[in-house]
């Protein structure tokens, strides 16, 4: 018997919203590798595999230590067959065959391209690679007509796929806060989903505002855009009405997990001038020439590979962030760069529940919810709590006081990396 190979665990329960999930765990080589089947999954748009794959993943990540070998991870829940099979080749020969041949697979690596395009979902992705579209510059080359969001997707990929730090997600908010407080002094901005999890990147940088006053944030978005797009900080914005008083479910049975606030997806442009510390000047000096970037799908036609264009990062990212496109046609480095920004507005008496459901990760916000059904018989949005047994709708000044309905320990942002 080598020493050490039981896991200190006696009992793990069952829903990762039970469970303390921190964003550094001890098992990344089996998470990464039940990731890329999860991933696959979703763009063959199979959910239920997903979520499987992806509930096994959650489980490793909480755990305390290593786990070595497989008969440390009996008795505990969340691994299925295929999940356990996985996790068996991979401690025992460092890579699942499943694993490398996905990665490698042609169509795997098509829909992560074509879905890694702004406004490209698995279902547009998967009928483009059917027509042997599989990368950007074949969708640029094939004359498709794209809507307003995916040009701009297709437009600024690059920048998109790059990791937005935390410092610029913290110089967004920045400009997030002078938008908000100049049209509706007083109101509160929060920075949300991963970067309040304590991730160090994310995707996009998410916000939610609210006002104390309850009524004062309606039709607040659009002044906010207006304000914005003035100043030069948008280069895409598709704001959605609050359709929540209108829709027919009720406030915690929404026919989707989508919620229904007012929601303004867009992409900012974020000065990247002056070591980080972004001056927030949309329109500022500059060298911004609009030739960097392809605006017309059909003017870099004769080039091989027009899209991506290559971004070089100059110096440390996190710290200092310069552009220079590597294309011979540009006129010098470029001081901003794109990044993707969800704003969305709550009622202050729904904060609380928009906090919880915008925070993340996303399985951890399905575990709440599942748990709520299951084992409590409520239904959890992001904008209530409703009893079904009792029939009415439980408020909440805190998240913890969601949990504490729920009948859960209360889990902090930073442990529900799930
Ligand atoms: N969310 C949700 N329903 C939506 C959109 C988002 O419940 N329709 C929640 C779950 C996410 C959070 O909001 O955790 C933010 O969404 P993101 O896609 O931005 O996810 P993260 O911020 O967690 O990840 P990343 O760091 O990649 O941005
Ligand atoms: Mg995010």
């Amino acid at each position: 018997e080598k020493p050490g190979l039981e896991l200190a665990v006696v009992s793990v329960p069952s829903y990762a919203c039970q469970r303390h999930t921190p964003l550094l765990h001890h098992n990344i080589t089996l998470t990464d590798a039940l990731s890329i089947l999860a991933e696959n999954a979703e763009l063959g748009e199979n959910e239920g595999r997903g979520v499987a794959f992806r509930r096994a993943a959650a489980l490793l990540k909480s755990l305390p230590q290593e786990v070595r070998g497989a008969e440390q991870l009996r008795g505990l829940p969340c691994l299925g067959e295929h999940s356990l099979r996985v996790i068996k080749e991979v401690l025992e020969d460092g890579v699942s065959h499943e694993v490398e041949t996905t990665t490698h697979s042609e169509q795997f690596k098509a829909m992560k391209a074509l879905t890694g395009i702004f406004g490209v979902g698995a279902k547009t992705a998967d009928r483009w690679f059917k027509e042997g579209i599989h990368t950007p510059s074949d969708l640029q080359r094939s004359g498709h007509t794209l809507n307003r969001a995916q040009r701009a997707g297709l437009q600024y990929y690059d920048e998109l796929n790059l990791p937005v730090t935390k410092s610029e997600a913290v110089a967004i908010g920045q400009i997030v806060e002078r938008a908000v407080h100049a049209v509706l002094p007083g109101a509160e901005i929060t920075l949300i989903g991963g970067f309040r999890r304590g991730k160090q990147t994310g995707h996009d940088v998410d916000f939610l505002i609210t006002h104390p006053d309850e009524g004062r944030e309606e039709g607040l978005m659009p002044k906010v855009v207006s304000w914005l797009e003035a100043q030069g900080f948008l280069l895409y914005q598709k704001t959605t009405g609050n359709s929540y008083l209108e829709s027919k479910e009720g406030p915690a049975r929404p026919a989707s997990n989508m919620d229904r606030f007012e929601r303004c997806f867009s992409i900012f442009r974020l000065s990247t001038d002056n070591e980080g510390r972004e001056i927030q000047t949309g329109n500022g000096p500059q060298t911004y020439s609009p030739t960097l970037t392809n605006t017309d799908p059909h003017t870099h036609s004769e080039s091989p590979h027009p899209l991506p264009q290559t971004l070089v990062v100059v110096g440390d990212h996190a710290q200092k962030v310069s552009w220079v496109l590597g294309h011979s046609q540009c006129s010098g480095p470029r001081s901003w760069r794109a990044v993707r920004v969800d704003l969305v507005v709550s009622p202050y008496s729904q904060f609380p529940f928009a906090l919880l459901g915008w925070t993340g990760s996303k399985l951890f916000e399905r575990e709440l919810r599942r748990w709520a059904v299951h084992e409590k018989a409520m239904t959890l949005s992001s904008h209530a709590l409703y009893d079904r047994k009792r029939t009415l709708y439980l408020r909440a000044s805190s998240e913890e006081e969601i949990f504490a309905h729920l009948g859960l320990e209360y889990i902090p942002p930073c442990d529900r990396n799930a």
